[in-house]
């Protein structure tokens, strides 16, 4: 039943019943439609419309937007709903989403409990508001409003939608107050269908389109949303409803759409696999091991989720920064308004920062985030077994280095799992879980339940140099180093891949994080690099000549007076000198093909992470590579692109790339089975 309805006499109760979430799927229209028509039969005075558990309803359920719609329509029944003589009340306590939003809309009057929220995000499905959306909003909260709601997708609160009129009151319980509403009062309510649409404002809608234009560059939704409710301000309401209808149905098929409702599934779906079945261990005090940015920032996350950390340090200064860093983000999250002064209280309660390792004696879990040294990592290990009980879980920040290697000395290295947390930790939502070779299902279990009380994305991942995210980072940074030494340079690069949707090239990145991390990653993996594949000296060349990126200045990029870039063509000397040096020819690269090489450098490289078992499926890549990596969340993530292309496509252009560098192009094995077999990265499994 996905809902219910009653009537205490002329009052009738109606409530939408679909778990979780009060998605918006045909049972729901069905059941909705019918109870207009029972409404209108028993000729009731109110109908009070609520939802059954933590939502009102978020929205039209998005797992039907891949088959063709199903009758009734959502626009119908709310039409049905809108022109009843029977007036309806949204009673709300919870979420009213996009097609709940819309319900709500369609009822006389909205009455929300102070913890409700109310929205539009369609645009962040790639879709528009598809069932009146564009044109009751509108009408109910004026046009500024209205435009910034949908365009963006923000819901508002519910203060805030009273102060935006959009609900009429706000009350602990809504269904009570539906009740008292004075009959009179609810008839004289004017159907909100009925009410005029706001005078047309040229300027609002400029304005709209250029924040669009600067917040969500390359979406259609947005662009597409704003043009419906333009359209709709100078024609009657039912007339602007097909406009809405047509643009709405075109939107749910189109590739943007598709992409959005992969990622927003692949999040949901990023959960403990179902092999792993172990109880975890008690996390409400961690150890932290270094108080620098990674540190600090992964101690703030924890004592955001109400957890106790401690920092060990090796030293009093070491103390004194990690104390400060802490600090330091207490102080951005009371300014910016994301934690009241009595929780930045109890997060310095539950705080500490110290030398001496005792003090971490009843943690259960430890999170190094110590210096990227193999044996820094080692001695911090041995420290903390000696300190902590011995069935606490050891867990290591690495972001490249060897777990198995890390463990060689410990008598249980079951006990340890990588937690690689992304800078800055309290805010990047991405979390890798590293398995060795010997770690237990209790460390594993406990790194994802770190995971959910961070509110992270978890994704586990196999050992290997980088992990899933960089080590596709250091093949796209290879590739892009590449294209740069044979004939472009690091300003064309990064533009073709901000034209693909990147918010930042590689080098503009690589300037904010700085060069000396992967130029001592590259020392490290001098001992072990390939002889064959061929080596691009330009980033060493940086390096020596001290441009770091914006910490010393200068980078790729100059920064003058610490301002914005500008392109340097000494940097764009270095390439030429050095090709010169190798006596290679330069190509003049389009951007198309800058962009393709790099695209493809990282989905053949993704491929064999996925080949190998690094990585449990491609819906953990696209996580990955949108999560931690900035790949554009429309596109996807880089396996969901990649299907868009297709394997034997993709297989053929590898091909012809492998005869000019047969090692660094080689094709993965995994594409070459996708091609033959025809089938979806999306599908394909790691090799037995
Ligand atoms: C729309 O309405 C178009 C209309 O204008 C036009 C129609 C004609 N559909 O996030 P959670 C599932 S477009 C299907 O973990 P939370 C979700 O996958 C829609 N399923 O919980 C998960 O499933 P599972 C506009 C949905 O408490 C479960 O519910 N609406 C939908 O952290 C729990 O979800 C939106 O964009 C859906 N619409 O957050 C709102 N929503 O258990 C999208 C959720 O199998 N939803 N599920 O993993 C949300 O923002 C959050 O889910 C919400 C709850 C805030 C509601």
């Amino acid at each position: 039943m996905s809902v219910t309805k009653r009537n205490e006499a002329d009052v009738g109760y109606v409530e939408i019943d679909n778990p979780p979430v009060n998605a918006i799927g045909q049972s729901v229209r069905q059941g909705l439609l019918e109870a207009v028509r029972w409404a209108e039969e028993l000729h009731l005075t109110r109908v009070i419309l609520s939802g059954k558990g933590r939502a009102f309803a978020a929205g039209a359920d998005a797992r039907e937007f891949d088959q063709a719609p199903l009758e009734p329509h959502l626009p119908d029944v709310l039409n049905a709903i809108d022109e009843s003589f029977v007036p309806w009340i949204a009673a709300i306590d919870g979420v009213a989403l996009g097609g709940g939003a819309e319900v709500a809309m369609a009822c006389r009057m909205r009455i929300m409990s102070p913890k409700s929220q109310i929205g539009m995000p369609e645009v962040t499905l790639g879709v528009i508001p598809g069932a009146g959306g564009t044109q009751r909003l509108p009408r109910l909260v004026g046009l500024a409003k209205a435009l910034d709601m949908i365009s963006l997708g923000k819901p508002l609160k519910a203060a805030q939608a009273l102060a935006a009129k959009l609900t009429h009151t706000v009350e602990d319980d809504p269904l009570e107050e539906a009740y008292m509403v004075n009959t009179e009062e609810l008839g004289c309510i004017v159907p909100t269908w009925e009410l005029p649409a706001p005078e047309h404002d040229a300027s609002l809608i400029t304005k709209a389109r250029a924040t669009i234009a600067k917040k969500s560059p390359q979406q259609i939704a947005p662009v597409q949303a704003i043009d419906v409710i333009e359209a709709g301000l100078s024609i009657p309401f039912h007339e602007a409803l097909p406009i809405e209808r047509a643009a709405f149905l075109e939107l749910k098929t189109g590739d943007q759409a598709r992409a959005l409702r992969h990622i927003f599934f692949a999040e949901r779906a990023a959960k403990m696999p179902d092999s792993i079945k172990a109880e975890t261990v008690a996390l409400d005090h961690i150890a932290v091991v270094g108080g620098g940015t990674m540190g600090a920032g992964i101690a703030y996350a924890l004592l955001n989720a109400g957890l106790r950390a401690t920092i060990l340090e090796t030293d009093a200064d070491g103390v004194a920064r990690a104390k400060t860093n802490v600090e330091a983000l207490i102080g951005a999250g009371l300014k910016r308004g994301l934690i009241t002064e009595e929780r930045a209280q109890g997060h310095r309660d539950r705080f500490v920062a110290s030398t001496d390792y005792a003090q971490a004696g009843d943690a259960m879990l430890a999170i190094e985030a110590a210096f990227e040294s193999m044996d820094v990592k080692k001695d911090v290990f041995a420290k903390l077994v000696d300190a902590l009980p011995k069935d606490a879980i050891l867990a290591s920040n690495t972001s490249y280095l060897d777990i198995n290697e890390l463990v060689a000395n410990l008598s249980d290295p079951s006990r340890v799992v990588g937690l690689h947390f992304f800078a800055p930790a309290h805010i990047m939502k991405l979390l890798e879980i590293v398995r060795g070779a010997q770690t237990s299902d209790t460390a594993l279990a406990t790194g994802f339940a770190l995971g959910k009380k961070l509110r992270k994305i978890p994704v586990l991942a196999g050992v290997c140099d980088g992990f899933i995210g960089n080590r596709i980072l250091a093949r796209y940074r290879e590739a892009a180093d590449t294209v740069f030494m044979d004939g472009s340079t690091p300003w064309e690069v990064d533009e073709a891949m901000e034209m693909f949707g990147y918010a930042m090239g590689p080098y503009e990145a690589q300037d904010l994080s700085g060069l000396d991390i992967a130029h001592a990653n590259r020392r490290r993996q001098d001992a072990t690099r390939d002889p064959n594949r061929r080596y691009i000296p330009i980033a060493d060349r940086m390096v020596e000549l001290g441009k770091l990126g914006r910490k010393t200045g200068a980078g790729w990029y100059r920064y003058p007076g610490g301002n914005g870039k500008v392109d340097d063509p000494i940097v764009a000397d270095l390439a030429i000198e050095e090709s010169h040096l190798a006596k290679r020819d330069r190509t003049d690269y389009q951007a198309e093909e800058i962009k393709e090489r790099l695209l493809l450098a990282m989905i053949n490289e993704a491929a064999d992470i996925l080949d190998e078992g690094i990585a449990q499926n491609a819906r953990d890549i696209d996580l990955v590579t949108v999560f931690g990596y900035g790949f554009p969340r429309w596109r996807g993530g880089l396996m969901h692109y990649a299907d868009t292309l297709g394997a034997q496509a993709m297989v053929t252009r590898l091909r012809e790339l492998s005869q000019e560098d047969p090692v660094a192009w080689k094709v993965s094995p995994l594409l070459e089975r996708c091609a033959d077999s025809g089938t979806k990265l999306a599908d394909a499994r790691p090799r037995s």
